[in-house]
């Protein structure tokens, strides 16, 4: 019997990679080379600081403390335009028949997401009522796959981690997830998401009677 819900955000109920991916790409290319979409991949669920210091990795470029906090501001600044017009048809398909069938349950919901702009992006889509706790970027001390952001999740939510579901789209998300003794249902790619306990392309995959089947037995 399944008593929590726990959602990442980027890639599950949203699709911010992409504004992520020209953020990094427009900063990769002011500091003088390119970043491609299939590098892109490494920075999901990945922590801010972390991208950039993998974006650094690829540019074969040196920072100083200075230039690295700058750098870290000046992405997320140009992220937050990008993502500023964002509305609720930029949620991913039947994300909300399956929080709407959660809510109608009385199942707690929460959010976690390695993000530090997750509050504002579930405001912009119209979701936030859904969630009884956020848990985020700026919650957590230890990026995933370390399993605090679920952690603290479940014990926002009160409920035991092996009574919550995690539903992630990255690799680190998922492992997260499986360290912290929770189900862990990968959306996305069934090669990528292996370690997943079970993987779903998206939410249209997912019906009604698997959620309840999940609470029930
Ligand atoms: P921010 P998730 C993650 O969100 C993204 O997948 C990752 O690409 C991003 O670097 C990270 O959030 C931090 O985001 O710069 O907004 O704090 O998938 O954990 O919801
Ligand atoms: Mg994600």
């Amino acid at each position: 019997m399944k008593r929590g819900f726990i959602f990442d955000l980027d890639g599950v109920i949203v699709d911010t990679a992409k504004y992520h991916y020209l953020a990094w790409k427009n900063l990769a290319n002011q500091l003088g080379f390119d970043f491609t979409k299939e590098q892109n991949e490494l920075f999901k669920g990945v922590s801010r600081k972390r991208c950039l210091e993998i974006l650094l990795e690829i540019g074969n470029r040196e920072a100083t403390q200075e230039e690295f906090d700058t750098w870290m501001v000046e992405k997320n600044v140009d992220y937050l335009k990008y993502i500023e017009n964002m509305d609720a048809s930029e949620i991913l398909p039947d994300v909300p028949r399956v929080l709407e069938f959660l809510k109608e349950n009385n199942i707690p919901i929460a959010l976690g997401s390695a993000s530090k702009n997750a509050q504002p992006i579930l405001e912009k889509v119209g979701l936030l009522h859904y969630f009884d706790a956020i848990v985020d970027g700026n919650n957590v001390t230890k990026a995933k796959p370390n399993p605090e952001v679920f952690l603290l999740a479940a014990k926002q939510l009160n409920v035991l981690p092996e009574e919550c579901v995690v539903f992630e789209d990255a690799v680190a998300g998922v492992q997260a997830a499986n360290a912290a003794k929770m189900m862990s249902i990968g959306i996305g790619d069934k090669n990528v998401l292996a370690e997943a306990q079970l993987i779903f392309t998206d939410f249209t995959e997912i019906s009604t009677n698997f959620i309840k089947d999940l609470i029930e037995k």
